[in-house]
């Protein structure tokens, strides 16, 4: 959670500087979610994301450095510069997409879970996805197959109350995401996605439950997010937020909450906190110097890696 606020934090710094060219969203305040999520599951499981993807990209064990050299677009990034911010991408560590439409992961994770179902691998793939993303139609084609088939996948639904703009409620009548697919038989719940802890142990009994054949399950987490949806500005003045909302932010500060939890149970002293802060800051530091000193691609790299050939 540390290192996704503090590279998040560096991002915000050098965006004004026109080095990041391509559009951020960032998760700041959002961070327990991903970092529950993926410390409940092992390295050769599949998460595919959203272009909210800083978040996920790390906490399955995306590689800081190739994450900024991506945001510079340079060729050492993970998606050799073509991709950006909302393209993030690591097989290795079994972040497998990212998309800047919306929803347009659900059903490439669906079928992925299709794959290792059929292979018969023992993979758990999660699918992430905003509440905005649950207004799509191809949300509900997904899960229906999904439930269908019985395949081994999480759906994740960041709630975070916001789509751009506009609240759930005027979006929908129904405002209890977790139960959006109910009537096609996929079970759901809700958490709170502030509480990393509560993320973790939820998703460890969901991932056991699909790993050993249960079938598909839809996990809502609350959330909140602190920036404007794309930018790294602060938007509180705009008016589209309640406005007691700054405040619950701060109160429910995700790493707010993790620290005194650990002090208070785990007797975390204040030197463990900064030592662990030094050393995200140390790779930060370390990430943004490998992005600025590596090239950019050359001009034959344009049409590398755009499409794969079936052998
Ligand atoms: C298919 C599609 N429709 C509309 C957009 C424009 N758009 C970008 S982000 C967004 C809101 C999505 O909200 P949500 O799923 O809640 O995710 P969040 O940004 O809150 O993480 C919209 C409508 C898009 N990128 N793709
Ligand atoms: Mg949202």
């Amino acid at each position: 959670m540390l290192r996704i606020r503090l590279a998040e934090q560096r991002i915000t710094e050098v965006y004004p500087t026109d080095k990041i060219q391509s559009p951020i969203h960032l998760s700041v305040g959002q961070e327990a979610i991903a970092a529950g999520v993926c410390a409940a599951l092992l390295k050769t499981d599949h998460v595919h994301g959203t272009y909210r993807g800083h978040a996920f990209y790390l906490a399955k064990g995306g590689d800081m450095n190739r994450m900024f050299a991506e945001l510079y677009g340079k060729d050492a990034g993970c998606a050799r510069g073509k991709g950006g911010s909302m393209h993030l991408v690591d097989p290795e560590a079994g972040l497998m997409s990212c998309s800047a439409i919306v929803a347009s992961t659900i059903p490439v994770a669906t079928g992925d879970a299709f794959a290792s179902s059929r292979q018969g691998r023992k993979r758990v793939v999660v699918s992430v996805f905003g509440d905005g993303a649950i207004d799509e139609g191809v949300f509900f084609e997904s899960v229906n197959f999904a439930v269908l088939k019985k395949l081994p996948i999480l759906y994740v639904l960041e709630n975070n109350g916001y789509a751009i703009h506009s609240k759930i409620p005027e979006r929908r009548k129904q405002v209890e995401l977790w139960r959006a697919a109910e009537g096609l038989g996929l079970p759901g719940e809700k958490f709170d996605g502030n509480d990393v802890g509560a993320v973790y142990s939820v998703m460890a009994k969901a991932v056991a439950w699909v790993r050993k054949g249960g079938g598909p399950r839809l996990l809502e987490f609350t959330a909140y997010r602190w920036h404007e949806h794309v930018g790294p500005g602060i938007d509180f003045h705009e008016g589209y937020r309640r406005p007691n909302e700054q405040a619950l932010a701060q109160k429910n500060d995700p790493l707010r909450l993790a620290k005194a939890d650990l002090a208070k149970r785990c007797k975390v002293g204040p030197e463990h906190f900064e030592q662990w802060e030094a050393e995200a800051r140390d790779e930060v530091d370390e990430a943004v110097e490998f992005a600025e000193r590596s090239p950019f691609p050359t001009a034959e790299r344009l049409h590398q890696d755009v499409f794969a050939e079936r052998s």
